[in-house]
């Protein structure tokens, strides 16, 4: 926790730029504070960042004018100020209704609209400006995902003493449903700004390397890309999480206990399925609601053999399609439910709010089954998290293949979500799975996990950016 005026001096030799700050604002009397947000970014990159001059330039969350600049536990953070307008046209508009679907297989359809072009390229304009002030001589900037996809190219220009990288935490589309974005070029030419364009997979890497030869001057293959006389590696850093920290938590005698609650309250004798997401139609929630759904009235299994958990984290809520996804979801949680209920027993149970990380693990720790049924996900770290918990072996991770965790935790039971009849089978295989067959699929997966962790990930990421 910071007091919210603490100055701030001398230049940066690591400036970090994302949409949104590593902390947030909370009330308090008799003034507010900073609070760390959670998360593998925050937790990968506090080592690095305290152990230099370091920065992170991002929006504190609220619109209006922006809080002046202030140092967190040793990390100084440089807020960057977004109107009501710049909210509504580069965040909502641009980012969360152009990008966020295109690069989703186009899930749903993009928004084309011109008016969110521009300001798309003005508050690029004004993260890029903020960095350039802040990074010393021969700095690395390191910029992350789709909103500031323009950011690199601009540093570039104005500090080309600089070394840049961009993380792309999304996927990056193939060329048939990227050619349709009207400003595709631009987009290219902002992220070769960059020294090292990183990647969620192999494919992510290919598909934008293939579409820079296409659209731009760029010549030269994936890792050796050649443009306006430099290299550009664009590459894989499959992202991770903080492995020890769940291992850690799940093994805690407080998590433990509540996850053994848990169980209780949802009747010792049923298996617990669990589905962890934000509330986003990436995430392909209502498709396993439907499997499940499907499964009970198939007579396979019925509520007194398991019951499913589906926490789904508030998210973007401005944005009308959430708003349409959030009623459905429950609308549907309440058809289950009226359809297969009984007085005391439940089939479903929905929580719809952010939980604090503990209550999360003591979940995963509980779930005998999980399910990650995305129809496009960049990687998707509850796949991960859910294996850090299962220090014992057990439970049975269904994994779609449309993730990026797919590539690598290629022993969980992969499914097509577009096919109701096999997410149906497998989560009635999951349910059924003998003991040592889960050991011997979770086994593999932990072992990768442990090896690749987030700090692993930071570690590959900023060596590449320093060759
Ligand atoms: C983007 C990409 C990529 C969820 N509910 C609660 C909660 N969470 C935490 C999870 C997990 C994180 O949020 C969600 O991460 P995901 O990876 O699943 O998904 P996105 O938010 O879409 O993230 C994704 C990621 O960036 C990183 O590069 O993997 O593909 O879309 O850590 O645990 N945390 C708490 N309470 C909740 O209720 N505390």
């Amino acid at each position: 926790m910071t007091a919210l005026r603490t100055p701030v001096k001398e230049s940066s030799q690591i400036v970090i730029v994302s949409n949104r700050l590593p902390v947030h604002r909370v009330k308090r009397s008799p003034e507010d504070v900073w609070e760390i947000s959670p998360g593998g970014l925050v937790s990968a990159l506090t080592p690095v960042l305290q152990s230099k001059p370091s920065t992170w330039v991002g929006w504190a969350g609220v619109a209006g004018k922006a809080p002046a600049p202030f140092e967190h536990e040793g990390i100084r953070n440089h807020p960057v100020a977004l109107s009501k307008k710049d909210v509504e046209a580069f965040y909502e508009g641009f980012s969360n209704r152009t990008l966020w679907p295109l690069y989703h297989d186009a899930v749903r359809p993009p928004e084309y609209r011109r008016r969110w072009w521009w300001p798309y390229v003005k508050i690029n304009r004004r993260f890029a400006e903020i960095a350039v002030e802040v990074v010393a001589q021969k700095g690395t900037v390191w910029v992350h995902d789709y909103h500031l996809q323009l950011v690199p190219a601009m540093i570039r220009e104005m500090r080309p003493d600089v070394r840049i990288g961009f993380f792309m935490h999304i996927p990056f589309p193939p060329q048939e449903l990227f050619v349709q974005l009207p400003w595709r070029r631009r987009i290219l030419e902002g992220l070769l700004g960059a020294d090292v364009v990183g990647f969620q997979t192999r494919l992510g890497a290919q598909n934008f390397a293939r579409l820079a030869r296409r659209f731009t001057n760029a010549t030269g293959s994936r890792e050796n890309l050649q443009y306006e006389g430099r290299r550009i590696v664009s590459e894989a850093f499959p992202i991770s999480i903080d492995v020890e920290r769940f291992e850690k938590l799940a093994q805690s005698p407080e998590i433990t206990s509540r996850s053994r609650e848990f169980r209780t309250k949802l009747g010792a004798d049923r298996k617990i399925i669990l589905g962890v997401d934000r509330l986003d139609y990436t995430k392909g929630i209502d498709i396993r609601l439907r499997a499940y759904q499907e499964l009970l009235r198939s007579g396979k299994t019925n509520l007194n053999d398991c019951v499913l958990v589906q926490v789904a984290t508030p998210s973007r809520q401005r944005v009308a399609e959430y708003r349409e996804l959030r009623s459905h979801i429950e609308q549907f949680v309440g058809e289950i439910n009226g359809e297969f209920g009984e007085l005391g027993r439940t089939p479903v149970h929905y929580l719809h709010r952010n939980l604090p990380a503990e209550e999360l693990a003591a979940l995963y720790l509980a779930a005998d089954v999980m399910l990650v049924t995305p129809l496009r996900d960049g990687m998707n770290l509850v796949a991960k998290e859910y294996v850090a918990c299962r220090t014992d072996d057990s439970g049975t991770l269904v994994l779609s293949e449309f993730t990026g965790s797919a590539e690598e935790l290629s022993s969980a039971l992969l499914v097509n979500p577009h096919d109701l009849d096999g997410l149906e089978a497998a989560i009635d295989t999951a349910l059924h799975l003998p003991i040592e067959e889960q050991h011997r699929r979770m086994r593999p997966l932990r072992r990768l996990i442990k090896r690749h962790d987030v700090f692993y990930w930071a570690d590959m990421f900023l060596k590449a950016l320093k060759r």
